[in-house]
């Protein structure tokens, strides 16, 4: 199995301050990191998808980091493959 993973800089407003960070995140192997809806390409859509299930919305098909929560680093995911 290939493994893989996207790397994106995020900007995070921390109490107030900007906080810029490099994350690399695992992304699925069988398939375009971002691509929620698996339409082969990566826009739009799925952003809002991903941010359709932000916070208590939580469904593990949009968890792209697979860390339990549906936040700012999978948008980030979807952002670093967005146009493919
Ligand atoms: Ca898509
Ligand atoms: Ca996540």
């Amino acid at each position: 199995m290939n493994k893989a993973i996207a790397i994106a800089l995020l900007m995070i407003m921390f109490a107030g301050v900007a906080v810029v960070t490099l994350r690399a995140f695992p992304v699925r192997a069988d398939g375009l990191a971002g691509d929620v809806n698996n339409d082969g390409k990566v826009d739009g859509l799925d952003i809002v998808l991903v941010a359709a299930h932000w916070g208590p919305k939580y469904n593990s098909l949009y968890d792209l980091n697979a860390d339990g929560k549906i936040d700012g680093y999978d948008i980030a995911i979807v952002a670093a493959n967005f146009g493919k």
